[in-house]
């Protein structure tokens, strides 16, 4: 038994579809907590036009029944409204009128080795595809794994720690009170007086026709120790964990507890010293290791963070070649955000959670959720686990 989910849909397309598959069936699942997480995904300053236009709500095709899953594939499907101004350009079905390709890839993006990998001769074919659009649909579903953690007493949260040169202070004590107000900061971080100068940051770049890159964290707390395992390679949660949010379109490095300080540190100041009492049971002092040992959960705090890279559209292009000619040419200009950072931190938070609810399913098994709590509590009990 696992957790796995797929997406489809084109940016400028009818709309956009995931597919849940292997929740245990008699979950509640919240819809205001659904409708948050995809409003929470659109919010963020330095947003293009396009979130004008959008205000994605989340439609139930199958799966889920008067609230509670059913224990079958969960469809969501989440419309692009943007679609009838784009109806004759991305009509499924042949159209009259001549649709004009586009030729110009952008560097950075999927453009141009997408057409040449795939024979299209309109760019188009693959960046409505490669579009970060897409991580509507993960959100959806992330939001349905994270209905599911939430029944084991997991909870994800995200925050963004740099955008282009300005940073957050690092935080090593923040719990999930700390989170509750995240959302209020327009860039979605911490800290109110680096929130300001990432919003000055963002409207001085972007006069400068420039577009951001950045830095965001996830946590999760409320994990049992041994989610994940050692024993092989696939099984590994930090490699999942990693790839999972290097999926996340513009990302461009994940790191896993302090990987890169640790990296120039001498042994005995990289981890994390063990300890037992009778109150607490085991318990770490510090979570240099971000809650994974030997690619599983160690019971502390799980701390992913990852970098993004600046949005490879830009308002003032850079050089590329016309695919049909050959010639030197702009890259295209489209309509465009100037920094996806805070919204990639919400995509980030349903990726952890549909690797950590996948290996939460592994691990627990289970037809109906009081089936999972009930091999939870026995698992804490044997383990035992006081937290
Ligand atoms: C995107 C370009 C912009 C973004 C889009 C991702 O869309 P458009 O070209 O329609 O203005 O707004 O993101 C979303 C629509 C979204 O929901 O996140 C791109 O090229 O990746």
């Amino acid at each position: 038994m696992t957790l796995r989910f797929t997406t489809a849909g084109e940016s400028h397309g009818p709309g956009l579809v995931a597919i849940v598959e292997g929740m245990p069936a008699g979950l509640e699942l919240d819809r205001d907590a659904l409708d948050r997480d995809m409003a929470r995904r659109q919010l963020g300053h330095g947003r293009g036009g396009r979130m004008k236009i959008e205000s994605d709500v989340v439609e139930i095709r199958a799966g889920v029944r008067h609230g509670r899953t059913l224990g079958s594939p969960i469809a969501v499907l989440v419309a692009n409204r943007d679609y009838p101004n784009w109806e004759e350009r991305m009509d499924p079905w042949p159209v009259d009128a001549e649709v004009e390709e586009t030729h110009l890839p952008r560097p950075g993006h999927a453009d141009l080795a997408g057409a040449l990998k795939f024979g299209h001769s309109d760019v188009r074919n693959v960046l409505e595809r490669a579009s970060a659009r897409e991580t509507a649909a993960r959100v959806a579903a992330g939001s349905i794994a994270k209905g599911f953690l939430a029944a084991v007493g997991v909870e994800v949260y995200s925050h963004v720690i740099q955008i282009a040169s300005v940073t957050a202070p690092e935080r090593d004590d923040l719990g999930p009170a700390d989170f509750e107000d995240v959302d209020e900061s327009p860039v979605r971080c911490l800290d109110p007086e680096v929130s300001k100068s990432m919003v000055d940051e963002i409207d001085r770049l972007r006069k400068e026709n420039e577009s951001l890159g950045g830095k965001f964290e996830v946590r999760a707390f409320g994990l049992v120790p041994g989610i994940g395992s050692h024993v092989s390679w696939s099984e590994k949660l930090d490699g999942r964990l990693a790839q999972a949010v290097c999926s996340i379109q513009s990302v461009k490095g994940v790191s896993l507890g302090e990987a890169w300080e640790v990296a120039g540190r001498p042994g005995s100041e990289a981890h994390d010293e063990i300890f037992w009492s009778e109150d607490r049971g085991w318990f770490r002092e510090t979570n240099r290791a971000g809650g994974l040992e030997g690619g599983m959960t160690n019971g502390e705090p799980l701390i992913v963070q990852a970098a993004i890279k600046p949005i490879s559209t830009l308002t003032q292009p850079l050089r590329s070649v016309d695919t049909e000619t050959k010639e030197p040419a702009q890259a295209m200009r489209e309509r465009t955000d100037s920094t996806v950072v805070p919204a990639a931190a919400v995509v980030a938070e349903a990726m952890v959670a549909l690797v950590v609810g996948a290996a939460y399913r592994e691990k627990f098994g289970g037809d109906h959720i009081d089936d999972v709590l009930a091999a939870l509590g026995a698992y804490k009990e044997r383990i035992g686990w006081r937290r």
